[in-house]
């Protein structure tokens, strides 16, 4: 068996493929990261082949010794399942969550995301507030939702609002809303810091006129969270160009959601009762 066999690096080539082929990832946009679980591990050391410790740019001790597959910096998303084994890598952390090594991947050469500080600091988060749960974090540059922070105020409740109101199963699925990033250099710690202040109470985090970043637990789980926010967020899109609401999901509607789907949604977001 070839470590492109083995289940979870299928599910990660999978993935990519999926986004590139919904049009979120043109050229070298987006990437995805995934926290490999302890048996998965021990089920891939022989094909570990460790290079040299280099700085990850910032500091997840919460994340000391832990794996990651993620994509290469550089790389599109587009060629991750015809070329897996020159397009991502199997990445570990050191025991002071400072610095990370390739053990397998990139063979032609190649450095991790260059969004690995988002990516890893929102992992630590993830991991930390979810008790382990999460381990997928994905970056994507899908057009609707980019376009709506052109148009919508740049704040997490004008956004959760608009993409809960665009289709009923929002709220199911994102009930703590999003978070949103105002215009800020990206692949670097300062975005990530922010990124991450996020990731502590939502799921998505929205980067102004550049794209988002969700969580997971798995696969299907990530890819359909990013899946449901640009589908609302190409409602908004269609409904902004007709003219805008004439009428909409309210408040109160939103808490009778609360019984059937047990969800409580945060009444920051809802009008006063
Ligand atoms: O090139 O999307 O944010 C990858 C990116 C950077
Ligand atoms: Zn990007």
């Amino acid at each position: 068996m070839a470590m492109t066999d083995i289940t979870f690096v299928r599910g990660f080539i999978h993935m990519a493929n999926e986004g590139y082929l919904r049009g979120w990832h043109e050229r070298n946009g987006g990437n995805l990261s995934y926290r490999v679980k302890p048996d998965e591990v021990s089920q891939i050391r022989d094909y570990m082949a460790p290079r040299k410790w280099a700085p990850i740019g910032t500091c997840v001790p919460g994340l000391a010794g832990e794996f990651f597959l993620v994509s290469g910096s550089g790389k599109f998303m587009g060629n991750v399942k015809e070329d897996p084994a020159n397009t991502i890598a199997l990445i570990e952390v050191d025991s002071q969550g400072e610095n990370y090594r390739i053990v397998w991947g990139l063979e032609a050469g190649g450095r991790p995301t260059s969004e690995l500080p988002s990516h890893l600091m929102n992992h630590e988060v993830k991991k930390r507030v979810t008790n382990g749960a999460h381990r997928v974090i994905y970056h994507a540059h899908p057009a609707n939702l980019i376009a709506l922070t052109f148009v919508l105020p740049l704040d997490d409740r004008t956004f959760t609002r608009a993409l809960w109101e665009m289709a009923t199963e929002c709220p199911v699925v994102f009930p703590s809303g999003v978070g949103v990033v105002p215009w800020m250099v990206p692949g670097g710690r300062e975005i990530a810091v922010e990124t991450s202040r996020l990731m502590e109470t939502y799921d998505v985090a929205i980067w102004a006129h550049h794209g988002l970043f969700c969580s997971g637990e798995d696969f299907d789980l990530t890819f359909g969270l990013m899946d449901t926010v640009e589908k609302s967020a190409e409602i908004m899109v269609k409904v902004l160009s007709m003219g805008g609401k004439r009428q909409t999901i309210t408040s109160d509607n939103f808490r009778e959601l609360a019984g059937p789907f047990g969800i409580t949604l945060p009444e920051k977001f809802l009008d006063p009762q």
